[in-house]
């Protein structure tokens, strides 16, 4: 494998796709020196029929307002790869989504799924629909519209969609409502459904809590801890609200949150009914965290900024794609950073990762780092083919372990010669091995 020729041939036919281009390169420049060194990689053709979805389903999703005015978003499903389980990946509803956004999401989710050593094929799929400012009966009726297309190619055995940005409990219920109509079954085909009808316990806070255990890992390698630490959390959502919610019970004092209005910085710590402040923030539909700053005299609210200016032990980026830069991470490198652990998917630019590993943080990519989430959907399709379920005591356990092995996993294929721990490398390795394993069992289909 040539790195820059199968870049070029890929960009030939993915124009403008800069968000997957970039996912396929940092995945392509880990696995050179073992891809090379298997050369029954290369004859099987494993990358080039890796880094392509097996389909992509694109539609239109066409749904009536509360003014009668019709409108018309788009919808789309990429299942990208089955070798090692039915695909498995959430759904994104928000302005900004296109191919490239979910394609670069689906192929992390391969290597994501593959190390939560559950059985999980990779997928992702959304809409460009913006659940912001819409009323109850809008974000229904679009849910609904969606999933009279979606539903013909999903299934507990073929493709199990669940959450992602602008997708929570809400609207996992109104496709779900749907979808059991349409296929006249009740199965667990999607995860992260409500408690009383096939959800897992520990499932809202599975990613930030397993962001936070995997941090905890890393900060382990070097006699460290959560305790006492500052910590700088972005984003105000599903993601951030688990890992502020975790580092704190750890000790640690998390200083900000963020949206896309600004940040707030609390020097007091987020901590109490401060995070149940952000619950509250998020479900007001508005999008913005400076209403903190009126509700708690300590949290000072900084505009049209971003929290990696302030100096903090640990960082945890939990918002979204590129949102931490290469002058925020040399500003972090500065202040002493020590752990920086992606929450978000993909949310530190190549330049910044490189900064990270450059100057020996702990750096955790977000698919070793955040593959918390999607393993604890994956321990809600085991409890719903067994038609029980666990207590939250039972699934946080699992999710703990889970995240040891996932960091085991990348200290065994990630360590260098100088005892440093690439956690990128390590997770990309282990993540494609399994996969590209099961793919050469089971020939060229
Ligand atoms: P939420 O919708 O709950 O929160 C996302 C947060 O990021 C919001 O504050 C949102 O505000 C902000 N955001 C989203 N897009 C942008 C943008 N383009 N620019 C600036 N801010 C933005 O989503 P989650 O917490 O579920 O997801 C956060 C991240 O974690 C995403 O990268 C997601 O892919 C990842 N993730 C989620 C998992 C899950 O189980 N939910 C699992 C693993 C990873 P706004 O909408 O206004 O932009
Ligand atoms: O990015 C992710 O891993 C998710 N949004 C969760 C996917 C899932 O299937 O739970």
């Amino acid at each position: 494998m040539n790195v820059d020729k199968l870049m070029v041939q890929l960009e030939r036919k993915h124009p403008g796709e800069a968000e997957y281009l970039q996912a396929v390169r940092e995945v392509l420049e880990s696995i050179e020196d073992v891809y090379n060194q298997n050369p029954q990689f290369e004859s099987a053709g494993i990358i080039e029929r890796m880094v392509e979805p097996d389909r992509i389903l694109t539609f239109k999703v066409p749904w009536v307002d509360d003014n009668g005015k019709v409108q018309v978003n788009l919808g789309y499903r990429i299942q990208f790869n089955n070798a090692i389980g039915p695909y498995k990946g959430g759904l994104r509803f928000h302005p900004s989504v296109n191919l490239s956004i979910l394609k670069f999401l689906g192929f992390e989710q391969i290597f994501k799924n593959s190390l939560t050593t559950l059985p999980m094929g990779g997928g992702k799929g959304g809409s460009d629909f913006d659940p912001k400012g819409k009323s109850e009966a809008e974000v229904m009726r679009f849910c609904q519209s969606l999933m009279l297309e979606l539903w013909k190619i999903i299934g507990p055995e073929t493709d199990v969609p669940a959450g992602d940005i602008g997708v929570g409990g809400r609207e996992i219920g109104y496709l779900f409502g749907m979808y059991r109509k349409l296929a006249r079954e009740n199965t667990g085909v999607l995860t992260g459904k409500g408690l009383n009808w096939g959800g897992s316990l520990v499932r809202p806070e599975a990613t930030g809590f397993g962001n936070v255990y995997f941090a905890k890992e890393m900060l382990a390698t070097k006699g460290s801890s959560f305790e006492g630490k500052t910590v700088a959390v972005s984003g105000f959502g599903n993601v951030a609200w688990g890992a502020v919610t975790k580092a704190t019970e750890l000790g640690a004092k998390v200083v900000t949150i963020s949206g896309p209005d600004g940040y707030i910085y609390d020097p007091e710590g987020i901590s109490g009914e401060k995070i149940n402040f952000m619950l509250e923030l998020r479900a007001s539909n508005e999008d913005i965290v400076k209403p903190y700053s009126y509700q708690f005299q300590s949290g000072q609210f900084y505009e049209g900024k971003r929290p990696w200016e302030q100096k903090v032990d640990i960082a945890l980026p939990c918002a979204t794609q590129n949102e931490l830069g290469k002058e925020d991470a040399e500003m972090l490198v500065k202040n002493g950073v020590v752990c920086v652990s992606e929450g978000a998917n993909m949310p530190c630019t190549p330049e910044a990762v490189e900064v990270f590993l450059k100057n020996k943080i702990l750096f955790g990519p977000g698919k070793a780092a955040n593959a918390g989430g999607v393993a604890t959907s994956g321990l809600e399709m085991s409890q719903n083919s067994m038609k029980l379920s666990w207590t939250s005591e039972e699934v946080d356990a699992r999710l703990h372990q889970i995240m040891i092995s996932i960091h085991e996993a990348c200290v065994k294929n990630g360590k260098d010669s100088t005892g440093y721990v690439n956690y990128v490398k390590g997770a990309n390795i282990a993540g494609f091995l399994k996969v590209a394993n099961a793919m050469l069992d089971q020939g060229v289909i």
